[in-house]
């Protein structure tokens, strides 16, 4: 997946790789919250200054425990739940709302219905969390005051306001296997997404699984052709866990907290075993320390 690169197999010239054994997820390691390579903030406001080295990946993940209240957690799960249904329909054994720019990768009317969808995408729940405010906006906002560059809408389309958030719910058994977000293999001669160095996606959770649900990260960039080696014949975006690290950090995420990666290296979210995981995300592109972050989902 873009959040998943869902690129479709017929535009891939690619050996299939069996499904591989399944997980176990390993509820020892990487929970600690020490890991060095995961840095905890209590000021959202210092995040920006942390973007080059999570670029670079000098650190693997930045923390703001306690980004939204309990009040606001309850609300959010409560008011973007009711999208769901609605306009954010439970997608795939993923669990997540069809959305996303990757949900029409290398399709063109695919992108002309994300494009004439979003702005129902982007008023609706930012009306439902009034007035607390829809979670990526406010990541937005924080992010215009404190990243030197600001935060512009990204341009994938010249002229076009793209989808600013996703919303979603893993019910359990959902997960979310090995992949990267690659917006330029998504969405191939996209002028916009091609320049991308790196995809820093913002989540916060409103809900999290009482078992299983970590967010597992392998830091591995891997390459297209490498990319398209270690794709899985049995999914649409996973790929094989073989070529990845053997040390990815692994985080269990806490209610209310804001989390943040580059999307372009591994990552995976395990299978919720009991509970379910709600999450608001949006990713803001980079293209280095001074130029606007591209914000779109
Ligand atoms: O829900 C998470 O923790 C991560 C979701 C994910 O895989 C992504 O945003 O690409």
């Amino acid at each position: 997946m873009s959040n998943c690169t869902f690129a479709s197999d017929a535009t891939l010239n690619r050996t299939p790789r069996p499904p591989e054994p399944s997980h176990t997820p390993n509820l020892l390691s990487g929970q600690s919250g020490h890991d060095p390579r995961v840095l905890t903030l209590t000021e959202p406001r210092d995040i920006a200054g942390h973007l080059p080295a999570l670029a670079d990946d000098t650190i693997r993940a930045i923390r703001v425990p306690s980004w939204r209240t309990a009040d606001e957690c309850t609300r959010a799960i409560e008011a973007l739940g009711a999208c769901i249904d609605d306009t954010y329909a439970q997608e795939r054994s993923l669990g997540k709302g069809g959305v996303a720019v990757y949900d029409f990768e290398g399709d063109e009317a695919g992108a002309d219905e994300y494009f004439a969808r979003a702005k129902k995408w982007n008023g609706t729940p930012r009306r439902l969390m009034r007035p607390y405010g829809f979670g990526p906006d406010l990541v937005a906002g924080i992010l215009s005051e404190t990243h030197p560059g600001g935060v512009m809408p990204e341009q994938l389309r010249p002229g076009s306001e793209p989808c600013m958030g996703i919303i979603r719910e893993f019910r359990c058994g959902s997960r979310a296997g090995p992949h990267l977000d690659r917006t330029d293999w998504d969405w191939p001669n996209n002028a916009a997404a091609a320049t991308h160095l790196a995809l820093f996606s913002f989540l916060e959770y409103h809900s999290v699984a009482v078992l299983g649900g970590e967010l597992v990260l392998y830091g591995d960039r891997l390459n297209r052709d490498e990319w398209t080696q270690a794709r899985l014949s049995t999914s649409l975006y996973e790929i094989s866990r073989e070529p990845l690290s053997k040390d990815p950090v692994i985080i269990k995420p806490e209610r209310g907290e804001l989390i943040v990666f580059d999307a372009h290296r591994v990552h995976e979210v395990r299978e919720i075993l009991i509970g379910v995981r709600h999450t608001a995300s949006c990713f803001f592109a980079w293209r280095g320390p001074l130029a606007p972050l591209g914000r779109f989902a």
